[in-house]
């Protein structure tokens, strides 16, 4: 069926839902028995695994972290069926920049759009991506601290082909390594006896690197191995935990931008990249011809990744290798960096990136319905928590997901909405959501504040599940739109599904307003889109909101009436060893 792609720009957003509602009855409900074949199985466990030249009980994906690419075709529906082997732990896979629209239950937010996968159980997703989202993206589980090791990358084949030309591509996934186990952090962090995580041993690259307290050692380095003289679009995925970085490679001048978040950009030089988790780029990068490399000292040369406004600065490496006669050094790491780490942490890229295609569909401020303003700042009292609007949120204060108490009719979001705009902060504290009607445009403006014990401040990358947003930059203080307006004459602001709330300092007065990011979103894919910081830690801490867009009406005009066995914890949906689930094909 046909969609609301953003390609069908300045079409009105009321003509996707009339079409959601004029082919809902074609929703169907089919046995995935013996006979339907998957496009793509992933398999989830929790067991020891080593990284790091570490051993930590972790949960992995087809036995390791990352887990196996997936590659995904432009505007075709692909079917993903996610098994949790696990014993004692829920899962959910999210797929990560993958706008979810029309299959409400493949988004993956556990008590938000979703039960979460039971023990011993299976979910098949039903995912397609939109028209327009051609890129980079991972996918990762939403539940608790697993996502540092339960990811892997995805990546979304152009129907068309791509405007920029490349021989070849390389994925460059980096994740953060930490000693803990999950349910040691998630423990520490929710306790009353609050107990910090620790901060990142290691940022590995493809699952590989060394704890840089461990200069040499047994581990090897990743060798992202390239031939010279071809171009490669390198795809930066960052699936850290914690870490935000800085990027650059020794030896290669400049990298060009050509994609952030799966969507192509005007192409952007630069020498170096800084990537939060959540964030995705790809790069062109020319590989040295066989004659620069004759005029080199060495045919390796070492990616220097670096960690932004932490405590204390971590260095690790990966090592960009030529093919040669003798054979890669990946187990020296240089005594000292050799390349600059960029001394400023904010605003990188802010303002500079542009759409590669046209882009007629940015709201104007003039079209903005209503700004939602969000305060974020960390409060300490019987727990130490981050709060949104003065709450927070976690996978267990809803009591069943939203999604599924909407299809039952036991989520009101006309009460919900009308609560949130008397509250006069777009936000309902009864249900924890800020809900949003068909058609209107948003400006969502996240503020930070200095945090109510101590002043302090951190770096947040905000990412935005469903649709993505238009990213109309970020800076200091209060965030004030007159200023802001003036500062988008002549930018075309990209679409994006993460970016960064910086820290401008590292202390202000308690509550102080202290840095904003400012996005703004036309509400017209009805659902249940959750909003979050994608620090893990912060998450657990309560860094979560979720954005109800439609009322009932609206959401179910958009998916057709749902089977009961998505509304239970593991109910008929669910598949298992012996059963084989009743699956709705939404597409
Ligand atoms: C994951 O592992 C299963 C078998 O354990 C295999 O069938 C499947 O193809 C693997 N998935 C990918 C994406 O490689
Ligand atoms: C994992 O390793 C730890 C420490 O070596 C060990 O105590 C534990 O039994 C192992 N767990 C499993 C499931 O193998
Ligand atoms: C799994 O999810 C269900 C439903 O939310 C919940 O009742 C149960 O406690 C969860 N199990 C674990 C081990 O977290
Ligand atoms: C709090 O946690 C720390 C670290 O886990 C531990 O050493 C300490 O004994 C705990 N304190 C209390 C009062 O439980
Ligand atoms: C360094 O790595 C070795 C394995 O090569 C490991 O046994 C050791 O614990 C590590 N040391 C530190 C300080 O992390
Ligand atoms: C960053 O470094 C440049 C050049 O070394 C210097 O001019 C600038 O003041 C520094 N900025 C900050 C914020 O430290
Ligand atoms: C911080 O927490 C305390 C204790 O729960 C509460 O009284 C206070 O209102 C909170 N302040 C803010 C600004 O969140
Ligand atoms: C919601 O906010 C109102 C107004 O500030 C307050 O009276 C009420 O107690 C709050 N309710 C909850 C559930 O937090
Ligand atoms: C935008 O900038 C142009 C020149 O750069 C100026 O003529 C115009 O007045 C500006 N528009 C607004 C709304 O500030
Ligand atoms: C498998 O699912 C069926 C139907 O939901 C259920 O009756 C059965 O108990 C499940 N088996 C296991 C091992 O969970
Ligand atoms: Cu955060």
């Amino acid at each position: 069926m046909l969609g609301c792609f953003p390609k069908m720009r300045g079409i009105l957003p009321t003509f996707c839902l009339v079409l959601g509602l004029a082919f809902s009855t074609q929703a169907n409900l089919i046995l995935h028995d013996d006979s339907f074949q998957p496009d793509h199985i992933l398999r989830v466990t929790a067991q020891n695994y080593s990284q790091a030249c570490m051993d930590r009980y972790s949960v992995l994906v087809n036995g390791s972290s990352p887990g196996p690419e997936l590659r995904l075709q432009e505007g075709k529906v692909s079917w993903i069926r996610v098994y949790n082997d696990m014993e004692d732990s829920n899962v959910t896979m999210h797929w990560h920049g993958l706008s979810a629209f029309a299959a409400p239950f493949s988004d993956g937010t556990p008590m938000a759009s979703q039960w979460p996968i039971a023990p011993g159980h299976f979910f098949d997703a039903e995912v397609r991506p939109e028209i327009g989202y051609a890129g980079t993206y991972f996918y990762h589980s939403h539940v608790g601290f697993q996502g540092v090791t339960a990811v892997g990358p995805l990546i979304v084949e152009p129907a068309d082909p791509s405007p920029f030309e490349y021989d070849e591509e390389r994925v460059i996934l980096l994740s953060d390594f930490f000693a803990k186990t999950d349910d040691v952090i998630e423990e520490g962090l929710t306790s009353s006896n609050f107990t910090w995580s620790g901060e990142t041993g290691a940022v590995l690259v493809n699952g590989q690197g060394r704890l840089a307290t461990n200069a040499t050692g047994a581990c090897s380095l990743a060798a992202i191995s390239v031939e010279p003289g071809k171009t490669y679009r390198l795809r930066f995925i960052g699936a850290t935990a914690l870490s935000f970085v800085s990027l650059a490679l020794e030896g290669h001048n400049l990298f060009e931008i050509i994609e952030a978040d799966g969507h192509y950009t005007k192409p952007v030089k630069t020498d170096y990249l800084q990537i939060s988790s959540g964030q995705r780029y790809s790069v062109l990068l020319k590989a040295k011809t066989e004659e620069e490399l004759q005029q080199a000292e060495s045919r390796q040369f070492y990616f220097q990744i670096t960690t932004l406004g932490r405590p204390a600065v971590l260095t690790t490496f990966a090592v960009l290798e030529y093919s040669s006669p003798t054979a890669t050094d990946l187990k020296t790491v240089p005594a000292t960096p050799p390349l600059p780490v960029a001394n400023v942490t904010y605003g990188w890229m802010d303002y500079a990136l542009e759409s590669y295609f046209p882009d007629t569909d940015f709201p104007t401020a003039a079209e903005v319905t209503r700004r939602i303003v969000i305060n974020v700042h960390q409060n300490i009292s019987t727990h130490t928590v981050w709060l949104q609007s003065g709450y927070d949120w976690m996978e267990t204060f809803p009591k069943s997901p939203y999604l599924v108490d909407l299809y039952q009719g036991n989520l009101d979001l006309d009460a919900s909405y009308k609560r949130a705009i008397e509250s006069g902060l777009g936000f309902d504290n009864l249900t924890r959501l800020y809900p949003a009607q068909i058609n209107e445009v948003l400006e969502i403006v996240w503020q930070n504040q200095g945090a109510v014990n101590n002043g302090g401040l951190e770096n947040h990358p905000f990412h935005g599940h469903g649709r993505h947003y238009y990213d109309i930059g970020g800076g200091d203080g209060l965030y004030n739109p007159e200023e802001n307006e003036k500062r988008l004459n002549g930018t075309h602001p990209v679409i994006r599904d993460t970016s960064v709330l910086y820290s401008y300092r590292k202390k202000t007065t308690p509550l102080a307003p202290s840095g904003w990011r400012a996005w703004r979103i036309r509400v017209t894919n009805a659902g249940v889109w959750m909003m979050h910081c994608h620090i893990l830690q912060h998450m657990v801490m309560g860094m979560q909101t979720v954005f109800a867009f439609g009322d009932q009406e609206a959401v179910m005009a958009q998916s057709g009436p749902i089977e009961g066995g998505y509304l239970v914890y593991g109910g008929s949906a669910y598949g298992n060893s012996t059963y084989s689930p009743l699956v709705q094909h939404f597409f």
